[in-house]
């Protein structure tokens, strides 16, 4: 799905801001018809952002099922004889729309967007109203995975509660967490654009396909950042040779302008613009290649989060983050653990880093072997096609973003059970059918087993590996760190001889305890275990890359071993450095992005 860019022929009117908004925990607004009625409580909620941390009330905090949202605008005036569009870039989890009072759409899945056209229903220059029903719970064929539990044990409840479970660590915010657009287009208007790029020799070659709808030709214009014509050429699908092309390296981006514009005897029916790098990238022995050249994952596992807007987009934070992951010298990171804001991409794209982007199935493991999650009557075979979508979605959203390297399925599974081969290879089989040009892989933690019993390694072009040695197990012990992990992955290695990425190691730290000799939760904790898994990753070849867990410390549900969220951050929620970021840049001023280049 194209992201709503203006152009001559595109206009976007934004409806972020405030919306009136109403809890619905008994879930009887559809059959109160509140689409037709309006709300009968009418709050203010800010868009976008997660509802949860906005009110003063624990009740809405919590709630679980239904909320509403609702606002009026003025379609423009000038929109006449265009073909409007209402688009969400996410709603969490489900989503149902109504414009004047009349359904449009619903979506399932928090993190991917979509979008519903408006133009019969609406009338240019005059008032519209849209009404939003958003559904925060989590059950086994939605991903994350959830399961809803009621409490009607009589000794300890006065009356039944329902509570949600997950089995993921971070919170479960919801609401419409990215921007609302709404936005117009020609009637005969560009549908897709993908683009692949390749490199021959000096040269850059564009291999792309458009598709359009109603009738035209297409033609392609590439321009360089000053604006300079670089390449162009016609037809629906075809190859645009950029000469002496600049590439789009990590940390040294280039990012040229692809022009699709649809024309009908001579004359402009539709443009569409996006921006562009040429860069390659394959997986070849033990190493991870970018235009070439080895790579080296330096960074972050992230969160979309952050005090108050829990994770709703927030462009403060979000370049405040690019800025701090340049001062520490990273030039990588995972969008664990779901498909995070098409903004965020672009930014990566501009800002040359190097991107792991992942599927929001986290929370697919109960850590404990009698229990399985790869059955019918949880993760099932209605998981795994939604599964597929949401990757094929995620594909088509972001194929054309030269940050994007590699698809991550999933995040710690469990992929020791039988039936979790059948299902990770046929969701593998549609990443690769629908994108042949980027490598795959799923981040393990491979508990209690090791590499031993995996079932979906060998699938995989990298083996991606959490590790928590003195934290989870053998807690505070940080001399077991080296032993354990250069067994463990030496382990992976030579069972499966694929290049290793660390995705995770850390160690909770809360900002301001100090200790010596060091002790958990404390800033020299977390010091001195870095360390130890850095010396191991320095010693052995074949990993090749780090990423600390976590970039910064975020909400989670409450619980006896989060205290106040997860506070594995290099920086506090706040975006402020802990002792252990100087240790990092100081670390990182050392390794080059082409570290370990053989
Ligand atoms: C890992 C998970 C991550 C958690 C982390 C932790 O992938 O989501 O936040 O553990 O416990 O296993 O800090």
């Amino acid at each position: 799905m194209l992201y709503p860019y203006e152009s001559n022929t595109r206009e976007v009117k934004s409806l972020d801001g405030i919306w009136d908004f109403c809890p619905d925990a008994e879930g009887v607004g559809e059959q109160e018809r509140w689409f037709k009625t309006g709300l009968p409580r009418k709050l203010h909620m800010p868009v976008p952002a997660s509802y949860n941390d906005i009110t003063t009330d624990s009740t809405i905090r919590d709630l679980v099922g239904d909320v509403w949202y609702e606002r009026t605008v003025f379609v423009p005036s000038t929109w006449k004889d265009q073909r409007i569009v209402l688009r969400f870039g996410s709603v969490t989890h489900r989503g149902k729309v109504w414009v004047n009072g009349e359904f449009l759409m619903a979506h399932k899945g928090g993190y991917l967007p979509f979008e519903g056209e408006i133009s019969q229903r609406v009338k240019p220059g005059e008032k519209i109203r849209i009404t939003v029903c958003v559904n925060n719970v989590l059950d086994f064929q939605m991903l994350p995975p959830g399961e809803i539990e009621i409490l009607d044990n009589p000794y300890r409840y006065e009356k039944p509660m329902k509570v949600q479970r997950y089995f993921h660590d971070f919170y479960n915010y919801a609401g419409i967490h990215r921007p609302v657009k709404l936005y117009s287009t020609p009637h005969s208007y560009i549908t897709d654009v993908s683009i692949n790029p390749e490199i021959q020799g000096a040269d850059g070659l564009l291999q792309y396909a458009v598709q359009h709808e109603g009738s035209g030709s297409i033609r392609v214009e590439v321009r360089d950042a000053e604006g300079n014509l670089a390449a162009e050429a016609s037809g629906e699908q075809g190859c645009v040779f950029v000469p002496q092309a600049h590439l789009w390296n990590p940390g040294k981006p280039y990012l040229y302008e692809f022009t699709t514009i649809l024309e009908q005897d001579g004359e402009v029916i539709d443009v569409y613009h996006q921006k562009i790098g040429i860069r390659t990238v394959k997986v070849e022995g033990d190493r991870f290649f970018i235009n070439g050249n080895p790579f080296y994952f330096k960074g972050f596992g992230k969160h979309e989060d952050m005090n108050l807007k829990g994770k709703g987009l927030d462009d403060v934070t979000c370049i405040r983050d690019f800025n701090l992951m340049q001062w520490i010298g990273a030039n990588s990171f995972r969008t664990s653990h779901y498909p995070y804001a098409e903004e965020m991409l672009d930014w990566a794209d501009e800002y040359g880093f190097v991107v792991i982007d992942e599927s929001p199935a986290v929370g697919m493991t109960f850590f404990n072997e009698d229990k399985q999650v790869f059955v019918p009557e949880r993760v099932n075979d209605e998981t795994k096609s939604f599964h597929i979508q949401v990757m094929q979605d995620l594909i088509n959203r972001d194929k054309n973003h030269p940050c994007v390297v590699m698809w991550s399925i999933a995040n710690e599974p469990s992929s020791w059970e039988d039936n979790a081969r059948p299902y990770f290879s046929d969701i593998i089989d549609a990443v690769r059918t629908a994108d042949p040009h980027r490598p795959v892989t799923m981040v393990s933690y491979a508990f209690p087993y090791g590499p031993k019993k995996d079932k979906v390694a060998d699938l995989l072009d990298v083996v991606c590996i959490n590790k928590y040695y003195s934290w989870y197990e053998d807690s505070g012990m940080l001399d077991v760190i080296e032993y354990q992990a250069e067994k463990e992955l030496t382990l992976w290695y030579e069972n499966y001889h694929k290049p290793i990425i660390i995705t995770e190691y850390g160690a909770d730290s809360i900002s301001g305890f100090h200790s010596v000799p060091s002790v958990m939760f404390t800033e020299e904790y977390q010091i001195e275990m870095v360390k130890r898994f850095n010396k191991v990753f320095d010693k052995l070849d074949f990993v090749i890359g780090e990423h600390l867990w976590a970039f910064a410390d975020f909400a989670t549900k409450q619980g006896t071993t989060r205290v106040i969220g997860n506070k594995k951050g290099i920086f506090t929620r706040e975006r402020n450095p802990k002792s252990i970021a100087f240790q990092l840049k100081e670390r990182w001023s050392h390794i080059s992005s082409t570290y370990k280049n053989a």
